[in-house]
């Protein structure tokens, strides 16, 4: 940074259907797994701030639930996170993935900005990797139509390619102000939530219907022990139905032990010790619609 450059720094919240890979371009600009990420749709729960440091700027990342057609009154509950997000922050990138035409759901997404007049407005075509070039300025043309960007980027967090563009735009479009976060922050996700976010990340996968949407998983007590490089975690994985409880066990219990094999490894990785999970699977029946259950989880 130059003395004639002044600092920028400010808020930039990724928002979008469920599926469209705002998660995953959040972790691949601040370079860590801030937040789970999954083929499953609604994925992200609760509003993940990652800080993108430069010499010239600081990007506070926003990744928001992907903003549906709710079903439950938990899906209320993570549509109006959106809402409140998109009031705080200096910049909205819409995202819309390159793979999939551009429907109803995401026209929706881009009337609800209009709320936010102030905001700057950035379309970020996400996963280009996974279409053709021609799908990729298809895609292109139809965001433009939908409103006067600030600027539009295609990009692919899996490949790596245009995410210097993008945080270019992004950083142009921020006010100018001091670093907001120190140097060495790249969250302020309590270690207990990034936690069990990476249970239910091992949970999600294989699982289908409506089974991601049911699990839940919390924790009761994280253990460092002083005599040893191990932490004891205990966690609780919830569903919703008795029935749902035997399909995460699997037979003989060897789903839950992959859950828990592949929990584990990546639980390791944030806390730099070994981990024994201590995992235990419950019921908290219809929790998705139950507003005291809802609240206990902390929706
Ligand atoms: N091919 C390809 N796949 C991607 C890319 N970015 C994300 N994905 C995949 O898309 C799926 C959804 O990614 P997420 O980042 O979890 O999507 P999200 O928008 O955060 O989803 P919700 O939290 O459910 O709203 C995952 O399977 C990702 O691996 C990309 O650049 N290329
Ligand atoms: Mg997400």
């Amino acid at each position: 940074m130059t003395d004639t450059t002044q600092h920028r720094s400010g808020f930039v919240t990724f928002v979008g259907r469920p599926n469209a890979g705002k998660s995953t371009l959040m972790n691949a600009l601040v370079g860590e797994k801030i937040a789970i990420t999954s083929s499953k749709p609604q994925t992200t729960r609760h509003a993940i701030r990652g800080v993108v440091h430069r010499d010239d700027a600081q990007l506070v990342i926003v990744d928001t639930p992907g903003m549906h057609k709710p079903r439950t009154l938990l899906g209320k509950r993570l549509n109006a996170v959106v809402q409140t997000t998109l009031g705080d922050v200096d910049v909205i990138c819409l995202c819309v993935p390159a793979d999939e035409p551009l429907g109803p759901g995401d026209r929706f997404i881009d009337q609800q900005l209009e709320g936010f007049p102030r905001a700057k407005k950035v379309a970020v075509v996400t996963k280009t990797d996974a279409a053709s070039k021609e799908r990729v300025a298809q895609q292109l043309l139809a965001v433009s139509e939908l409103r006067d960007w600030d600027a539009v980027v295609p990009l692919s967090s899996i490949a790596g390619t245009q995410l210097d563009v993008l945080v270019d735009a992004l950083v142009g479009l921020l006010p100018e102000g001091p670093p907001l976060y120190e140097a060495e922050t790249t969250t302020e996700e309590p270690l207990s939530v990034r936690i069990a976010e990476l249970v239910r990340e091992a949970a999600l996968e294989g699982v289908r219907d409506e089974l991601p949407h049911s699990i839940m998983v919390t924790i009761d007590d994280i253990v460092r022990r002083e005599d040893r490089d191990l932490t004891d975690v205990y966690a609780n994985l919830w569903v919703e139905r008795d029935s749902q409880k035997g399909i995460i066990i699997g037979r003989g219990g060897s789903r839950l032990r992959q859950v828990g094999a592949d929990a584990r490894a990546e639980i390791e990785r944030i806390v730099g010790t070994q981990v024994h999970l201590d995992l235990r699977v419950k019921v908290a029946k219809e929790w998705q619609g139950d507003p005291k259950q809802l609240g206990r989880f902390g929706f």
